[in-house]
């Protein structure tokens, strides 16, 4: 069947394109719509036409997966402009998700008909890049600048009713009662025939009052968004080509909005964010679950442990529908902790994210237990207790006894060995990690750990789970911090190795957020607690960890500045602030461990920083997925830019190693290597990696044909 037919309905053309998963615009799409508007432009038994989708969604946007390749006409704008120019009416049909170039074609219409559950974005921005298909000079015209800018500069999803109150559309339907998408056919159809004597109305040929747009209103907009975009560098070309859009005619209009779009397209951004987006496409595709592996159904889950992490985990199944049962030991707890739950929600009501309606059903699906006994009928149990093998040991011991057969056990141990921990069941094969990221009800990042015995249902079950609880679930092996905490560590070690070296704490924290990071290493471990590490390391022992980077932190610990919790860690904190103030008292402690280390202080450069912290992430990273930890490299930059804030414009450490040439990475850590050999070994694969020539990239391609 052609990826664009034609039905005739009286003096109506129908076109749908079906190209299926999500209709993206190829070039047989691109070709299938251009041809079919040129011939219908001269016959004249038609009066009117119709564009409308088969399959899931009205279009979804240009294919990427042809960005990058030799582009092949039709151009979309070439598209777009010979709907816009038809000489009879044209309406869109849209449901689904209606973004990108998908909503230019519909902007290329003269009319747009709606599901009223349709969603409709430009989130070009998202990719690097910014609608360049007439998107910034048209949507300004039929929705508004302010409005244009919102939603081009955010790259989000906008509800149908929304847009429809922008004026984006002539018309919603409840369109897809039952599924089917023909009553929204219908109303585009009859549309079109009541819009046949009004003739077309071009979108681009709408005036823009810009009276009120002048330079000070788009400077205002532009320091509204510098925090979130900082960093990025499609939204300024987003805000320009909307500039531009506000002060010239639409062809002059088109022209701007075209260099724009190929400096984002030219920009490494782009390519990193699109690797971005398909490595999170990638993540559940694990070796050996198909399709056909079963999953079993999750119906009810229960969690051991109403505290923060707990809590949190509750909240994001309940946000599925799904009902928990949440146990503590003491009334006292399990009360406060759903009183913390409940008061999550009311903030989002607050926010106007959720009505009271929202807050009391969801609220609703919690049943608080102390006895192990209530959990006796769930079919995901996830324990989300204290720090400790022992403590983990007794929950699973107990838990051994009351789950049902064949509930799924899982734990949220962020270090501790689940090998073991399934260990002290009689069913290993349903045990495994499910690490949440804390807030857990916010970050989307999940660890989805195997052990050596995890079953392939148990396995597959949550991988789909987390895409149903709105999650990236990043399938890991059993090791030490698994790998976000591994690398963690490693990246942590180079910050507070350079501290007792010679920056100061701001030095290094500066370096590493001008480069993207959402905040500085050592501004983090306040936030986390540096007791926390303390504790490790107190653990561990000393011949196992380097005194010489640590030792200045565990006597920040031993002043009882424990961090921000306290009000005093590396940084000191005004009351009640979470702004993080240099310490006169810490910068003696710090000069005066280096003194007695006997080390003279000298300072790193920021560039120095920042390439020992991405050498340190990298080597790690090609440790784990050396090791079989990982399954892709491109599922450690997803790890990396979910739960840790890696820049997403840099596409994760991994995609980073790979633009800076891994031949180049090698040559970095040897020398590193031969200057402090206990703490740089050369992962293995790396210089493996170099030696052929190839990439990570290259390594996930190999293995995905595995
Ligand atoms: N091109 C090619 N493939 C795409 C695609 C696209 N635009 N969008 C999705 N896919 C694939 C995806 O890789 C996956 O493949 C499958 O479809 C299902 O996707 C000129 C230049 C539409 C909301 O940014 O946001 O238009 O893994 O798992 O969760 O101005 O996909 O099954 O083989 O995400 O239901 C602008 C990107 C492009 C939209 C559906 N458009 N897509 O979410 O399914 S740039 C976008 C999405 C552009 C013009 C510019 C989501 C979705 P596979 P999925 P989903």
């Amino acid at each position: 069947m052609s990826v664009v037919s034609k039905e005739i309905r009286g003096n109506v053309a129908i076109l749908t394109v079906n190209n299926p998963p999500v209709n993206a615009l190829s070039h047989a799409v691109r070709d299938g719509l251009l041809n079919q508007m040129q011939a219908l432009a001269t016959d004249d038994t038609v009066q009117a036409i119709v564009v409308a989708c088969a399959g899931r969604t009205f279009i979804a946007g240009a294919d990427i997966t042809e960005f990058g390749k030799p582009m092949q006409a039709p151009s979309l704008p070439t598209v777009v402009d010979a709907i816009e120019n038809m000489p009879k009416p044209v309406v869109a049909a849209i449901f689904g998700t209606a973004l990108g170039g998908g909503l230019e074609v519909a902007l290329g219409c003269h009319y747009r008909v709606g599901a009223e559950d349709a969603k409709i974005g430009l989130p070009e921005v998202k990719l690097g890049l910014l609608p360049g298909a007439g998107g910034t000079q048209r949507f300004p015209r039929i929705a508004g600048v302010e409005n244009a800018l919102d939603a081009i500069v955010s790259g989000r999803h906008i509800s149908a009713k929304q847009a429809n109150s922008w004026g984006v559309f002539d018309g919603l339907v409840d369109a897809v009662a039952g599924g089917s998408t023909s009553a929204l056919v219908d109303a585009a159809v009859a549309l079109a025939i009541e819009k046949i004597p009004a003739g077309p109305r071009p979108t681009g040929q709408m005036e823009i009052d810009n009276s009120k747009y002048d330079e000070a209103f788009f400077a205002g907009f532009r320091k509204s968004v510098a925090r979130q975009t900082r960093g990025y560098f499609a939204p300024e070309q987003c805000i320009q080509a909307i500039e531009a859009a506000s002060r010239l005619p639409l062809a002059e209009g088109m022209e701007a909005e075209r260099k724009l779009f190929m400096a984002c397209m030219t920009n490494p951004q782009s390519r990193a964010l699109q690797h971005m987006f398909f490595a999170e496409r990638q993540v559940g595709r694990i070796p050996g679950i198909t399709k056909e592996t079963p999953r079993r159904t999750i119906a009810k889950v229960g969690i051991i442990g109403a505290g923060t992490m707990g809590g949190g985990i509750a909240m994001n199944f309940v946000n599925a529908g799904i009902p928990v049962t949440i146990l503590e030991l003491q009334e006292e707890a399990l009360e406060r902790g759903l009183k913390v739950v409940r008061g999550n929600y009311e903030r989002s009501m607050k926010r106007g994210k959720l009505t009271q309606a929202q807050v009391d059903d969801r609220m609703a699906l919690f049943t608080g237990t102390l006895e192990y006994e209530a959990l006796s009928d769930c079919d995901l149990i996830i324990e989300a207790v204290f720090e400790k093998m022992e403590i983990k040991q007794q929950v699973f011991s107990k838990l051994d006894e009351v789950a049902k057969e064949g509930a799924i056990l899982a734990s949220n141990t962020s270090y501790l060995d689940i090998d073991e921990i399934a260990s002290y069941t009689n069913r290993p094969g349903d045990v495994l990690g499910l690490h949440f990221f804390s807030p857990a009800n916010v970050m989307r990042l999940l660890e989805i750990v195997r052990t050596s015995k995890t079953a392939d249902d148990v396995l597959a079950t949550c991988v789909g789970l987390a895409k149903q609880i709105g999650k990236v679930g990043v399938v890991a092996g059993v090791c030490h911090g698994f790998i976000g905490n591994r690398m963690l560590a490693r990246y942590g070690h180079v910050s507070a190795l350079a501290v007792i070296e010679g920056n100061t704490p701001q030095e290094v924290d500066a370096a590493l957020f001008d480069f993207g990071m959402p905040m500085g290493p050592l501004t983090m471990s306040d936030m986390a607690g540096l007791d926390i590490g303390y504790m490790n390391r107190q653990s561990m022992g000393r011949e196992n960890y380097d005194t010489t980077a640590y030792d200045w932190q565990d006597k920040i610990v031993e002043l009882g500045r424990k961090g921000l919790k306290v009000g005093a860690g590396i940084y000191d904190y005004d009351e009640g602030s979470r702004v993080p103030k240099p310490s006169a008292e810490i910068q003696q402690v710090i000069d005066g461990e280096s003194a007695r280390l006997g080390i003279t202080r000298a300072k790193k450069t920021a560039e120095e920083i920042v390439e020992l912290s991405m050498l340190a992430l990298v080597n790690e990273g090609a440790k784990i997925l050396g090791e079989g930890k990982a399954y892709r490299a491109s599922d450690i930059d997803v790890v990396y830019a979910n739960g840790y804030g890696f820049p997403p414009y840099r596409g994760g450490p991994m995609h980073y190693a790979d633009i800076m040439g891994l031949d180049v990475v090698l040559a970095k850590l040897q020398a590193l290597s031969t200057a402090k050999p206990d703490m740089w070994q050369v992962a293995p694969l790396i210089e493996k990696l170099a030696a052929d020539g190839k990439s990570f990239a290259a390594f996930d391609r190999e293995n995905a044909s595995k």
